[in-house]
């Protein structure tokens, strides 16, 4: 018999509701949700294959613990009693930043990893925190914390209203669209052509966005700060900046015009390889449209210019008067976000409190570069002492970050490290104690994340679809116990940590003059929390303590969890808002168009002219049915054109002596790989294009079918030395690499 269960994928940011088919415990199918709120039935192939993810026979079900140097299967106990031995041990030895924390990209996917991860970094009080953001967008962070004093505050292009969407270094059509949460991107992207607005793409790939568009420049990797700040220098010498209702919110505009004075279309254009009439061309479009966005992401992130990028992104749309006005980019307001507080002067963002050790490299929202992990294991100095314990949470950095055999070495020489993993795989190999996870059929499901970055205020939440099989353990559950262990607390009830968070929280807010809750007693508002696990009360008193809450009692047709729970299909709230000046949290209380740190880096761009690219250059791309490093074991999401290849143009392979389908070698400062090429000109000349989270070919590894087609790691191209400096981010695009053909693969 089977029946059906709702549940919000977690398998992209997108966060698509989907109706799933259950027969006993098992998901025998997927289909997108007609009755969702925001998704409204949306589904792409890999939601289609939940059951297939979640039913992967590779998934471990019990953990993991390391015995005679091999792994073995044990009970939670036994884990988490090696847990607490493990890591307590080079605690008191070797002090807390011996002890590292790696958080990867599936913490923002699973309630556990939102709700956890900070009270674990509390609780340890390492400096030594890594995470997938120093990969990825810790450049959009930097320059939001920059210009609005909030790292968090993330302004969103508001895809349902804008008439022209500027797309920088951003693939929606495979990657479903990211900092930008919005089912049916690809929909989007139509309905915004079929009422007459316009598309621009910039990306050095004709992606499947590219050939949506209306106008695609195929800008020279790397180069897009300097063709932004063209833009920016276009809209002030021609009289186009008009910042609207902003005026009164904006501080630095005549600062920022000095600032980009040298930056003309003529003076750029050689290097970005776009025409100074064209860049000209975009900042009119920009200016004239009635409404318009800017949008950039990975392609304009992971650059050596990435919070410049990130930076200029937000600038154009302040310059155009096109922040936080409806079609423009707007910042969303999540139901668990806090009360907001009267907007004024508040602490603003500081960067570089702390270095790393090695390199020095300053930390970015409390993180280290990703790309710093290996020698802050491997390399001993005199300022302190090197990484000896590891935990790894939802990570695979041997795949997705630089110099993977580097790293792989520096896991393979730590004292401890623990791994909560569903999967045995290049990273988790390594690991003394790997704690599995139940496959998201069996999770309770809610977007504390992505609500924050959606292109339209709603909020669900789904409870676990099937229950705990025998012998699991929740998630949640599992960083409870695994903060306890690791903090001297090993064996106390789990729910201590939710109650400690529960209290810490209410205590604060019955503090707080702005807080619905002010001035009420904290025991009789957690007695009224609803929910049966910690984790849900600790979602119902966010949801009544925010913004749309019920204030407990206050406003009685607010959220609460309770009201959620009579929702299952997601309750709307409405449309972006303009909310400035509430968000801003700078010194000033005012958009601080041209902050220090920026302006200290403008000359590294501006020297960045000075250099005649020449050589080829590496670029990735993402593929539909994949998503970064652990879903190669779908048989159903691999083959086809989802391939580890090299795609490159067909002047350069001729050039080259390359055939399509011919071995081809890639020599890159941090190593090389051998793959196959394929001639495309889908890449302009000059570009060549690897994907990554490929490379399972490591001996010890559990996934059966990756394994019989396991690509190559794009990212052993890299040495790791290549950084945006501001924000610590890997340069993972725009990568000077040489080519040779080879006899065979
Ligand atoms: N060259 C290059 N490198 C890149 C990128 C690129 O574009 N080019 N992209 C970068 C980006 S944007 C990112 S975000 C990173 C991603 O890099 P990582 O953060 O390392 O993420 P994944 O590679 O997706 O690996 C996720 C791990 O989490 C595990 N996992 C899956 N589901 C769950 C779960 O529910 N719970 C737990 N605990 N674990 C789970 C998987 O088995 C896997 O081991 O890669 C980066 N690396
Ligand atoms: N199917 C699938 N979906 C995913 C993921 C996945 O792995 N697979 N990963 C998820 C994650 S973690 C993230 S962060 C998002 C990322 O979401 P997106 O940013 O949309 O990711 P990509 O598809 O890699 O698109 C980046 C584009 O930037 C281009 N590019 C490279 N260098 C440059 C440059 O210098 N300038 C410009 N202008 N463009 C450049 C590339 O050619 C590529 O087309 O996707 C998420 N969704
Ligand atoms: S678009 Fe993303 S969230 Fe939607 S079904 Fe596909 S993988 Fe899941
Ligand atoms: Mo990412």
């Amino acid at each position: 018999m089977s029946r059906t269960a709702l549940r919000i994928c977690p398998l992209c940011e997108a966060t698509c509701g989907l109706t799933l088919t259950v027969e006993g415990t098992r998901v025998t199918g997927a289909r997108g949700d007609r009755d969702d709120v925001f998704s409204k039935g949306f589904i792409c192939p890999k939601g289609a294959s939940f059951g297939a993810v979640d039913g992967d026979p590779d998934r471990l079900r019990t953990p993991l613990v390391r015995r005679d140097g091999e792994l073995r299967e044990a009970t939670w106990e036994e884990a988490f009693d090696a847990v607490a031995a493990g890591i307590r041990a080079v605690v008191d030895g070797h002090g807390a930043n011996s002890v590292g924390v790696v958080l990867g990209n599936p913490n923002v996917h699973t309630m556990a990893g939102a709700l956890y991860p900070p009270v674990l970094l509390a609780g340890l009080g390492t400096r030594s925190v890594f995470t997938a953001s120093t990969v990825d967008q810790m450049p959009k962070h930097v320059s939001s914390g920059l210009l609005f004093g909030d790292a968090n505050a993330i302004p969103v292009p508001d895809l349902d209203r804008t008439d022209h969407l500027l797309l920088i270094g951003a693939n929606p059509l495979e990657s479903n669209g990211s900092l930008c949460t919005a089912p049916d991107f690809p929909g989007k992207l139509k309905a915004l052509k079929a009422r007459g607005g316009t598309l621009t793409v910039i990306d050095p790939r004709r992606t499947r966005t590219a050939r949506l568009a209306d106008r695609h420049i195929a800008v020279r990797p790397g180069a897009d700060a300097l063709l932004l700040a063209a833009m920016a220098y276009v809209l002030f010498e021609e009289g186009l900046v008009d910042t609207g209702e902003l005026t009164p919110y904006l501080e630095g505009v005549a600062e920022l015009r000095e600032a980009v004075r040298d930056f003309t279309p003529e003076a750029v254009a050689g290097t970005c390889d776009v025409e100074a009439s064209e860049i000209r061309t975009l900042a009119r479009e920009l200016a004239a449209a009635p409404t318009a966005a800017v949008y950039g992401r990975i392609g304009s992130c992971t650059v050596p210019h990435g919070t410049l990028a990130s930076w200029l992104v937000d600038v154009l749309n302040i310059l155009t008067g096109n922040l936080d006005r409806p079609g423009g980019a707007l910042f969303p307001q999540a139901a668990t976000d806090r009360t907001p507080r009267p907007a004024g002067p508040s602490h603003g963002f500081a960067l570089g409190r702390w270095h790393s050790r090695v390199s020095r490299h300053p930390e970015a929202k409390g993180e280290l570069p990703l790309s710093a992990l290996a020698e802050e294991i491997d390399t001993a100095t005199e300022e302190g002492e090197p990484i000896r314990a590891l935990v790894v949470v939802a990570a695979n950095p041997v795949l997705s970050a630089p110099d993977g055999n580097r790293l792989d070495k520096a896991l393979g020489s730590l004292d401890f490290m623990v791994s909560v993993d569903p999967y045995l795989n290049e990273t988790s190999r390594h690991a003394h104690v790997v704690l599995p996870p139940p496959p998201p059929s069996q999770s309770p499901h809610h977007d504390f994340a992505f609500n924050t970055l959606a292109v339209r205020n709603q909020v669900r939440y789904t409870r676990p679809a099937v229950p705990l099989e025998p012998g699991r353990m929740a998630e949640t559950e599992i960083l409870a116990r695994l903060i306890l262990a690791a903090t001297g607390m090993h064996g106390a009830d789990p729910s201590a940590v939710d109650d400690l968070v529960i209290g810490q929280t209410l205590g604060k807010a019955v503090k707080d003059a702005h807080s619905p809750v002010h001035g009420r007693e904290p025991s009789e508002l957690t007695a009224a929390l609803a929910g049966d696990t910690g984790p849900e009360r600790r979602l119902d008193m966010m949801l009544r303590l925010g913004p749309y809450g019920d204030g407990f009692g206050v406003r009685p047709d607010g959220l609460s969890l309770t009201k959620l729970l009579a929702h299952p299909h997601g309750i709307d709230l409405g449309p972006l808002k303009s909310r400035l000046p509430q968000p801003l949290k700078t010194r000033s209380g005012k958009v601080e168009l041209l902050p220090r740190p920026i302006a200290d880096d403008l000359p590294r761009l501006r020297e960045s002219l000075r250099h005649k690219p020449d050589g080829l250059v590496l670029v990735g791309r993402r593929h539909l049915r994949s998503n970064n490093s652990w879903m190669h074991n779908v048989p159903a999401l691999t083959g086809g054109t989802n391939r580890c290849t090299l795609h490159i143009h067909p002047e350069d392979a001729e050039r080259l002596g390359l055939k399509d389908g011919g071995a081809v070698r890639i020599k890159g400062a941090g190593g090389e790989v051998v793959t196959e090429a394929e001639v495309t000109d889908g890449v302009r000349p000059g570009v060549v294009s690897l994907p990554h989270g490929w490379g399972h070919d490591r001996p010890g590894t559990r996934l059966g079918h990756a394994a019989k087609d396991p690509g190559v790691n794009v990212n052993q191209l890299l040495d790791g030395s290549l950084l945006d400096p501001l924000s610590g981010n890997a340069v993972l695009n725009g990568v000077p690499v040489k080519l040779a053909a080879v006899a065979t693969l």
